[in-house]
Protein backbone atom coordinates (compact mmCIF):
# COMPACT_ATOMS: atom_id res chain seq x y z
CA UNK A 1 0.00 0.00 0.00
CA UNK A 2 1.60 3.32 -1.13
CA UNK A 3 1.06 6.25 1.72
CA UNK A 4 -0.41 8.93 1.11
CA UNK A 5 1.12 12.32 -0.28
CA UNK A 6 2.23 14.40 2.29
CA UNK A 7 1.76 13.07 5.81
CA UNK A 8 -1.11 14.20 7.70
CA UNK A 9 1.19 16.06 10.15
CA UNK A 10 3.10 17.70 7.46
CA UNK A 11 0.28 20.11 5.41
CA UNK A 12 -0.86 23.36 5.26
CA UNK A 13 -3.96 24.79 6.25
CA UNK A 14 -5.56 25.15 10.07
CA UNK A 15 -6.64 22.45 12.52
CA UNK A 16 -9.45 23.55 15.28
CA UNK A 17 -7.66 23.18 18.41
CA UNK A 18 -9.00 23.97 22.07
CA UNK A 19 -10.97 27.00 20.61
CA UNK A 20 -8.74 27.87 17.80
CA UNK A 21 -7.47 27.35 14.64
CA UNK A 22 -3.77 26.90 14.85
CA UNK A 23 -1.14 26.10 11.89
CA UNK A 24 -1.98 22.27 10.78
CA UNK A 25 2.04 21.24 11.92
CA UNK A 26 1.18 22.92 15.28
CA UNK A 27 -1.68 20.77 15.90
CA UNK A 28 0.27 18.69 18.44
CA UNK A 29 0.22 17.26 21.82
CA UNK A 30 2.48 15.01 24.48
CA UNK A 31 2.87 11.56 24.13
CA UNK A 32 1.74 10.81 27.70
CA UNK A 33 -1.89 11.98 26.32
CA UNK A 34 -3.84 9.76 28.11
CA UNK A 35 -6.02 8.74 24.94
CA UNK A 36 -2.77 7.36 23.04
CA UNK A 37 -2.65 5.16 25.97
CA UNK A 38 -5.48 3.38 26.50
CA UNK A 39 -8.23 4.39 23.07
CA UNK A 40 -10.42 6.73 25.65
CA UNK A 41 -11.76 8.93 22.90
CA UNK A 42 -14.62 9.88 20.77
CA UNK A 43 -14.55 11.28 17.35
CA UNK A 44 -17.13 11.96 14.13
CA UNK A 45 -16.45 11.59 10.48
CA UNK A 46 -18.42 14.22 8.61
CA UNK A 47 -18.39 15.65 5.10
CA UNK A 48 -19.23 18.52 3.20
CA UNK A 49 -19.93 18.39 -0.33
CA UNK A 50 -20.32 21.08 -3.29
CA UNK A 51 -23.90 22.53 -4.11
CA UNK A 52 -25.40 24.76 -5.84
CA UNK A 53 -25.79 26.80 -2.93
CA UNK A 54 -22.55 26.52 -1.88
CA UNK A 55 -20.70 23.76 0.44
CA UNK A 56 -22.84 22.23 2.77
CA UNK A 57 -22.40 20.04 5.46
CA UNK A 58 -24.28 16.43 5.58
CA UNK A 59 -25.91 15.79 8.49
CA UNK A 60 -24.38 18.29 10.87
CA UNK A 61 -26.33 18.27 13.51
CA UNK A 62 -26.77 14.26 13.77
CA UNK A 63 -23.21 13.84 13.82
CA UNK A 64 -22.43 16.31 16.56
CA UNK A 65 -25.32 14.76 18.09
CA UNK A 66 -23.47 11.33 17.92
CA UNK A 67 -20.46 13.11 19.07
CA UNK A 68 -21.78 14.54 22.17
CA UNK A 69 -23.35 11.13 22.85
CA UNK A 70 -20.23 9.09 22.48
CA UNK A 71 -18.85 11.29 24.77
CA UNK A 72 -21.29 11.24 27.69
CA UNK A 73 -21.18 7.09 27.17
CA UNK A 74 -17.10 7.51 28.05
CA UNK A 75 -17.51 9.91 31.03
CA UNK A 76 -16.18 12.53 29.07
CA UNK A 77 -17.14 16.23 29.22
CA UNK A 78 -16.70 18.26 26.32
CA UNK A 79 -15.88 21.46 27.76
CA UNK A 80 -17.93 23.46 24.88
CA UNK A 81 -21.28 23.78 23.64
CA UNK A 82 -23.51 21.60 20.65
CA UNK A 83 -23.54 25.06 18.99
CA UNK A 84 -19.60 25.97 19.69
CA UNK A 85 -18.96 22.41 18.17
CA UNK A 86 -20.91 22.51 15.21
CA UNK A 87 -19.90 26.08 14.61
CA UNK A 88 -16.42 24.88 14.69
CA UNK A 89 -16.73 22.50 12.56
CA UNK A 90 -17.97 25.10 9.54
CA UNK A 91 -14.95 27.45 10.74
CA UNK A 92 -12.53 24.68 10.39
CA UNK A 93 -13.94 23.40 6.86
CA UNK A 94 -14.42 27.03 5.62
CA UNK A 95 -10.64 27.47 6.41
CA UNK A 96 -9.52 24.42 4.74
CA UNK A 97 -10.17 26.60 0.98
CA UNK A 98 -11.96 23.52 -0.15
CA UNK A 99 -15.55 23.03 -1.73
CA UNK A 100 -15.79 19.66 -0.08
CA UNK A 101 -13.69 17.56 2.13
CA UNK A 102 -14.00 15.17 5.00
CA UNK A 103 -14.35 16.82 8.96
CA UNK A 104 -13.23 14.81 11.62
CA UNK A 105 -13.58 16.08 15.04
CA UNK A 106 -11.64 14.30 17.87
CA UNK A 107 -12.07 14.57 21.13
CA UNK A 108 -8.85 13.28 23.96
CA UNK A 109 -7.96 13.25 27.39
CA UNK A 110 -5.10 14.90 28.39
CA UNK A 111 -1.90 14.52 29.78
CA UNK A 112 -2.31 15.22 33.31
CA UNK A 113 -1.83 11.83 34.72
CA UNK A 114 -1.13 8.49 33.41
CA UNK A 115 -2.56 4.98 34.78
CA UNK A 116 -6.14 3.18 34.76
CA UNK A 117 -7.23 5.31 37.73
CA UNK A 118 -6.21 8.87 36.60
CA UNK A 119 -9.35 11.60 37.12
CA UNK A 120 -10.11 14.88 36.47
CA UNK A 121 -8.11 14.60 32.95
CA UNK A 122 -8.70 17.18 31.14
CA UNK A 123 -10.92 16.88 27.79
CA UNK A 124 -9.28 18.48 24.39
CA UNK A 125 -11.05 19.08 21.29
CA UNK A 126 -9.73 19.10 17.69
CA UNK A 127 -11.63 19.10 14.45
CA UNK A 128 -9.47 18.76 11.21
CA UNK A 129 -10.47 18.76 7.62
CA UNK A 130 -8.89 17.66 4.57
CA UNK A 131 -10.30 16.50 1.00
CA UNK A 132 -11.30 12.75 0.96
CA UNK A 133 -12.39 12.00 -2.48
CA UNK A 134 -12.98 8.58 -2.64
CA UNK A 135 -12.51 5.98 0.25
CA UNK A 136 -11.67 3.22 -1.76
CA UNK A 137 -10.97 2.69 -5.45
CA UNK A 138 -13.50 4.45 -7.39
CA UNK A 139 -14.44 1.81 -9.43
CA UNK A 140 -15.65 -0.32 -6.80
CA UNK A 141 -18.87 2.19 -6.86
CA UNK A 142 -19.79 0.04 -9.81
CA UNK A 143 -17.85 -2.91 -9.26
CA UNK A 144 -18.76 -3.56 -6.04
CA UNK A 145 -16.22 -5.30 -2.87
CA UNK A 146 -15.34 -8.34 -2.78
CA UNK A 147 -15.73 -9.09 1.20
CA UNK A 148 -14.81 -11.80 3.63
CA UNK A 149 -16.38 -12.70 6.75
CA UNK A 150 -14.13 -11.99 9.37
CA UNK A 151 -12.20 -13.94 12.01
CA UNK A 152 -12.63 -11.57 14.68
CA UNK A 153 -16.30 -10.64 15.95
CA UNK A 154 -17.43 -7.43 16.56
CA UNK A 155 -17.32 -5.65 19.97
CA UNK A 156 -20.10 -7.02 22.05
CA UNK A 157 -22.85 -4.50 23.71
CA UNK A 158 -21.64 -5.37 27.19
CA UNK A 159 -17.84 -5.58 26.62
CA UNK A 160 -17.32 -1.85 24.78
CA UNK A 161 -20.22 1.10 24.64
CA UNK A 162 -20.75 -0.03 21.01
CA UNK A 163 -23.56 3.06 20.70
CA UNK A 164 -20.16 5.34 21.25
CA UNK A 165 -17.88 6.15 18.29
CA UNK A 166 -15.22 5.67 20.17
CA UNK A 167 -11.35 5.71 19.80
CA UNK A 168 -10.34 2.43 21.15
CA UNK A 169 -13.29 0.51 19.13
CA UNK A 170 -11.26 0.34 15.91
CA UNK A 171 -8.75 -1.46 17.10
CA UNK A 172 -11.34 -4.29 16.19
CA UNK A 173 -11.86 -2.64 12.81
CA UNK A 174 -8.34 -2.21 11.71
CA UNK A 175 -7.58 -6.22 13.05
CA UNK A 176 -10.46 -6.94 10.56
CA UNK A 177 -9.43 -4.68 7.91
CA UNK A 178 -5.88 -5.89 7.71
CA UNK A 179 -6.60 -9.71 7.84
CA UNK A 180 -9.72 -9.00 5.04
CA UNK A 181 -6.72 -6.97 3.06
CA UNK A 182 -3.94 -8.96 3.26
CA UNK A 183 -6.23 -12.20 2.49
CA UNK A 184 -7.09 -10.04 -1.18
CA UNK A 185 -10.10 -8.53 -0.17
CA UNK A 186 -11.53 -5.26 -0.13
CA UNK A 187 -13.29 -5.10 3.34
CA UNK A 188 -14.09 -7.23 6.31
CA UNK A 189 -17.93 -8.23 7.57
CA UNK A 190 -18.26 -8.58 11.11
CA UNK A 191 -19.97 -10.73 13.12
CA UNK A 192 -21.94 -10.43 16.43
CA UNK A 193 -20.64 -12.58 19.64
CA UNK A 194 -24.28 -14.74 18.35
CA UNK A 195 -22.39 -15.16 15.03
CA UNK A 196 -24.88 -13.10 13.29
CA UNK A 197 -24.17 -10.48 11.18
CA UNK A 198 -23.07 -6.60 12.56
CA UNK A 199 -21.41 -4.38 10.23
CA UNK A 200 -18.24 -3.40 8.17
CA UNK A 201 -15.22 -2.34 9.82
CA UNK A 202 -16.42 1.56 9.09
CA UNK A 203 -19.96 0.54 7.28
CA UNK A 204 -23.20 -0.30 8.33
CA UNK A 205 -24.56 -2.80 6.19
CA UNK A 206 -28.04 -4.13 4.01
CA UNK A 207 -29.08 -6.69 1.66
CA UNK A 208 -31.90 -7.02 -0.70
CA UNK A 209 -34.08 -9.90 -1.12
CA UNK A 210 -37.35 -10.35 -3.38
CA UNK A 211 -37.60 -6.39 -3.16
CA UNK A 212 -37.33 -6.18 0.69
CA UNK A 213 -34.37 -4.46 2.20
CA UNK A 214 -32.51 -6.17 5.58
CA UNK A 215 -30.06 -4.12 8.05
CA UNK A 216 -29.04 -5.43 11.30
CA UNK A 217 -30.41 -3.92 14.81
CA UNK A 218 -29.10 -1.11 16.33
CA UNK A 219 -28.01 -3.94 19.14
CA UNK A 220 -25.08 -4.82 16.54
CA UNK A 221 -24.09 -2.01 14.77
CA UNK A 222 -23.42 1.67 14.96
CA UNK A 223 -26.47 4.00 14.56
CA UNK A 224 -25.02 5.04 11.34
CA UNK A 225 -26.53 8.57 9.97
CA UNK A 226 -25.99 6.89 5.90
CA UNK A 227 -27.95 4.22 7.65
CA UNK A 228 -30.48 6.27 8.47
CA UNK A 229 -30.37 8.11 5.32
CA UNK A 230 -30.80 5.10 2.97
CA UNK A 231 -33.46 4.09 5.49
CA UNK A 232 -35.42 7.30 4.72
CA UNK A 233 -35.23 7.37 1.06
CA UNK A 234 -36.47 3.26 1.29
CA UNK A 235 -39.34 4.27 2.78
CA UNK A 236 -39.84 7.13 0.27
CA UNK A 237 -39.90 4.42 -2.55
CA UNK A 238 -42.17 2.50 -0.92
CA UNK A 239 -39.80 -0.44 0.09
CA UNK A 240 -40.27 -2.13 3.45
CA UNK A 241 -36.80 -2.11 5.54
CA UNK A 242 -36.43 -4.60 8.26
CA UNK A 243 -34.43 -3.91 10.93
CA UNK A 244 -33.60 -8.01 12.14
CA UNK A 245 -30.89 -10.58 13.19
CA UNK A 246 -29.50 -11.74 9.70
CA UNK A 247 -26.57 -14.54 9.13
CA UNK A 248 -24.38 -14.08 6.77
CA UNK A 249 -25.79 -16.96 4.63
CA UNK A 250 -28.19 -15.05 3.72
CA UNK A 251 -25.71 -12.46 2.58
CA UNK A 252 -24.81 -15.24 0.34
CA UNK A 253 -28.19 -15.85 -1.36
CA UNK A 254 -29.41 -12.09 -1.19
CA UNK A 255 -30.00 -10.53 -4.74
CA UNK A 256 -27.95 -7.37 -3.47
CA UNK A 257 -25.97 -6.06 -0.66
CA UNK A 258 -24.23 -2.73 0.20
CA UNK A 259 -22.56 -1.25 2.75
CA UNK A 260 -22.82 2.59 3.74
CA UNK A 261 -20.68 5.04 5.91
CA UNK A 262 -19.88 8.78 5.82
CA UNK A 263 -16.60 7.96 4.50
CA UNK A 264 -17.47 5.10 2.29
CA UNK A 265 -20.70 6.31 1.07
CA UNK A 266 -23.11 4.12 -0.66
CA UNK A 267 -20.54 1.11 -1.87
CA UNK A 268 -22.23 -2.17 -3.58
CA UNK A 269 -21.18 -5.63 -2.47
CA UNK A 270 -20.04 -8.18 -5.24
CA UNK A 271 -19.19 -10.71 -3.05
CA UNK A 272 -19.22 -12.96 0.62
CA UNK A 273 -16.46 -15.43 1.35
CA UNK A 274 -16.05 -16.25 -1.94
CA UNK A 275 -20.17 -16.70 -3.14
CA UNK A 276 -21.11 -13.87 -5.85
CA UNK A 277 -24.18 -11.81 -4.67
CA UNK A 278 -26.60 -11.75 -6.74
CA UNK A 279 -25.37 -11.33 -10.36
CA UNK A 280 -22.08 -10.28 -8.85
CA UNK A 281 -22.13 -6.62 -9.89
CA UNK A 282 -24.27 -3.86 -8.58
CA UNK A 283 -27.98 -4.18 -7.83
CA UNK A 284 -30.56 -1.78 -9.51
CA UNK A 285 -31.77 -0.58 -5.49
CA UNK A 286 -27.84 -0.15 -5.09
CA UNK A 287 -27.35 1.94 -7.67
CA UNK A 288 -30.58 3.89 -6.86
CA UNK A 289 -29.62 4.87 -3.57
CA UNK A 290 -25.86 5.96 -4.57
CA UNK A 291 -27.77 7.97 -6.81
CA UNK A 292 -30.21 9.26 -4.42
CA UNK A 293 -27.59 9.54 -1.73
CA UNK A 294 -25.45 11.55 -4.13
CA UNK A 295 -28.11 13.89 -5.18
CA UNK A 296 -29.13 14.53 -1.76
CA UNK A 297 -25.62 15.93 -0.43
CA UNK A 298 -25.03 18.04 -3.52
CA UNK A 299 -28.40 19.65 -2.76
CA UNK A 300 -29.40 18.18 -6.07
CA UNK A 301 -33.09 17.38 -4.77
CA UNK A 302 -35.28 19.37 -2.36
CA UNK A 303 -36.55 16.58 -0.60
CA UNK A 304 -34.32 17.24 2.89
CA UNK A 305 -32.74 20.64 2.78
CA UNK A 306 -33.27 20.26 7.16
CA UNK A 307 -30.11 17.96 5.94
CA UNK A 308 -27.66 20.23 4.84
CA UNK A 309 -25.86 23.00 6.75
CA UNK A 310 -24.03 25.88 4.91
CA UNK A 311 -20.45 26.40 5.69
CA UNK A 312 -20.92 30.15 5.76
N1 LIG B 1 -20.03 1.43 11.50
C1 LIG B 1 -18.78 1.78 11.88
C2 LIG B 1 -18.00 0.83 12.71
C3 LIG B 1 -18.27 3.01 11.47
O1 LIG B 1 -17.05 3.36 11.86
C4 LIG B 1 -19.03 3.87 10.66
C5 LIG B 1 -18.49 5.20 10.21
C6 LIG B 1 -20.34 3.45 10.29
C7 LIG B 1 -20.80 2.22 10.73
C8 LIG B 1 -21.24 4.32 9.45
O2 LIG B 1 -21.69 5.42 10.19
P1 LIG B 1 -22.08 6.80 9.48
O3 LIG B 1 -20.83 7.40 8.99
O4 LIG B 1 -22.74 7.57 10.55
O5 LIG B 1 -23.01 6.47 8.37
N2 LIG B 1 -17.08 5.26 10.01
C9 LIG B 1 -16.40 6.54 9.89
C10 LIG B 1 -14.90 6.35 9.96
C11 LIG B 1 -14.25 5.83 8.75
C12 LIG B 1 -12.73 5.93 8.75
O6 LIG B 1 -12.12 5.22 7.92
O7 LIG B 1 -12.16 6.72 9.51
C13 LIG B 1 -16.85 7.32 8.68
O8 LIG B 1 -17.41 6.76 7.74
O9 LIG B 1 -16.62 8.52 8.66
Amino acid sequence: MTLPEPSFADRDGKIWMDGELVPWREATTHVLTHTLHYGVGVFEGVRAYSTPDGSQIFRLVDHTRRFFDSAKIMRMEIPYTFEEICEAQKEVFRASNSEEGYIRPLAYYGSEAMGLRAQGLSVHVTIASWPWPSYMDPELQEKGLRVQSSSYTRHHVNISMCKAKAVGHYINSILALSEAVDGGYDEALLLDNEGYVAEGTGENVFLVKNGVIHTPELTSCLDGITRDTVMVFARELGKEVIERRITRDEFYIADEAFFTGTAAEVLPISQLDGRKIGTGSRGPLTERFQTMYLEEVHGHTSAHPDWRTPVS
